[in-house]
């Protein structure tokens, strides 16, 4: 049996992946060219630096540092307008209830995400209050796939990570799952997230009684 959980957050329990790429299309629209849909799942998981690069591939010319610097600010602003409406509402379908599961059962619940606004979407989401601890971008030094966002909430748990069980929806995240030395749970489709150890096409299909011991 697994000692914690660490979660990814968008894609896994919150969904906010959609609205990451409403305000990366809307940067687009600016600069006056078209994102293909693929740049959804291109940029699930990676960092907003990072993410920038993958959206301007799809620009006409090359962008100044200075330049990026202001449009992934652009992007933040409007990312952070979208993620003001979220509620409860907006966990993604099993999340609630293996997250109460898990508080009840006493098992060390982590975040470990990308986002520098892990924080505000947690606490719109009203699940806060569950995490032990939270690693996210605002603490790390190296992007996933590195295992150090990983290895840093298993740390803040004080669990070792092979008794860590991860939960990701991106490619990257998996194999900084692997990485850090932890069984990946993949959530999302199979084909992306070959590397993972199990596959759940959402939360609610996830055999809660396979790596958690049930108290009550
Ligand atoms: C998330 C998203 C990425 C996003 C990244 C950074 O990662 O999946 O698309 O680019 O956070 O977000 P922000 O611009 O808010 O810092 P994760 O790891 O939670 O899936
Ligand atoms: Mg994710």
């Amino acid at each position: 049996y697994f000692k914690a959980a660490i979660f990814d957050l968008d894609g896994v329990i919150a969904d906010t992946a959609r609205f990451h790429f409403l305000a990366w299309q809307s940067i687009a629209d600016d600069e006056g060219f078209s994102l293909p849909a693929v740049v959804d799942d291109r940029v699930k998981g990676v960092d907003r630096m990072a993410s920038l690069n993958i959206v301007l591939e799809y620009a006409g010319r090359t962008y100044s540092d200075a330049e990026k610097e202001a449009l992934a600010a652009q992007k933040n602003e409007r990312y952070v307008k979208l993620i003001a409406g979220l509620t409860p509402a907006d966990l993604l379908p099993g999340a609630q209830l293996l997250l109460d599961r898990l508080r009840v059962d006493g098992i060390g619940i982590g975040l470990a995400s990308a986002s520098r606004n892990a924080l505000p979407v947690l606490k719109a989401l009203g699940i806060f209050e569950h995490f032990n601890t939270i690693a996210d971008a605002n603490y790390i030094s190296h992007p996933k796939p590195h295992p150090e966002i990983f290895l840093t909430a298993a740390d803040g748990l004080g669990v070792s990570p092979a008794d860590c069980l991860g939960f990701e929806d991106a490619e990257a995240g998996i194999t900084a799952i692997k990485a850090a030395g932890m069984t990946a749970v993949g959530v999302g489709s199979a084909e992306l997230l070959r590397e993972a150890d199990d596959i759940v096409s959402d939360l609610t299909a996830f055999d809660y009684d396979r790596y958690f011991r049930t108290l009550i």
